[in-house]
């Protein structure tokens, strides 16, 4: 059944050689996304941050609520304050003062190979932090009582479309999960309703930025997919 209230739906009728140009196209630019933990303090417009953003809020979800908030930190005070709470989780996650660490044997092993560690320097250098909220109520709204519907998969898929805009714009990001994280929610001003999700840094990479190989290995196709 329709809504009253509809309008027409089209999109341009690639041929199918255009459509596979276009798909591998897409698919080889999104496959050169790294993410990075070295970023250079070079400034980089709001414009793009805003475009970022509103590409993410395009994403399909819940509902059309639309359960995110970004809160976008830029001056050094705010990023300070987030680089030393964020030092201050990790450090007890990584067992960085001495005591046991919050984290497994088994995940602290699993991360070794991306060389993590308590230190977040890129919160503080990177021009600009994204820092997603994720709405369990409110509605389109915003009235803080509305239930709102598949807030983790609407907001994931969000986050995966803003980090593809920074990507399309030359930007280096990365997905940060300070756990827990509930500091975030007080440093931004955030209602008690919504949950941090990730902080998303964006910026330039900084010139002798890395990667370690072993983001490098992608599962092929036979092994993530199935055909029935
Ligand atoms: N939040 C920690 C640990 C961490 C966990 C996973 I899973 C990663 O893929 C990367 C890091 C940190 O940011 O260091």
């Amino acid at each position: 059944m329709k809504p009253h209230d509809s309008i027409p739906y089209s999109l341009p009728d690639l041929d199918d050689a255009e459509r596979i140009r276009r798909a591998q196209d897409f698919q080889l630019k999104i496959s050169q996304r790294r993410t990075c933990r070295y970023f250079s303090d070079e400034p980089v417009p709001r414009e793009v941050i805003e475009a970022a953003i509103l590409a993410g809020g395009s994403a399909p979800n819940g509902a059309n609520h639309q359960p995110w908030h970004f809160s976008v930190v830029h001056s050094a005070d705010k990023k300070k304050a987030i680089r030393e709470a964020a030092e201050a989780e990790e450090r007890e996650f990584y067992g960085a003062e001495g005591d046991k660490a919050k984290a497994s044997e088994q995940w602290l092993d699993a991360l070794a190979p991306l060389g993590t560690d308590q230190d977040k320097p890129f919160l503080e250098t990177a021009p600009w932090l994204i820092v997603v909220f994720a709405q369990r109520k409110g509605g389109i709204e915003e009235d803080g009582k509305t239930q709102n519907y598949y807030v983790n998969e609407s907001v994931g898929i969000a986050c995966g479309m803003m980090i593809a805009c920074l990507h399309e714009a030359g930007l280096a990001t990365l997905t940060h999960t300070p756990s827990p994280m509930g500091f975030l929610r007080d440093l931004c001003g955030r209602p008690a309703e919504e949950k941090p999700l990730m902080i998303v840094v964006a910026g330039k990479p900084a010139a002798d930025a890395t990667v370690p190989t072993h983001a490098l290995k992608k599962k092929p196709l036979s092994q993530v997919s199935s055909w029935l």
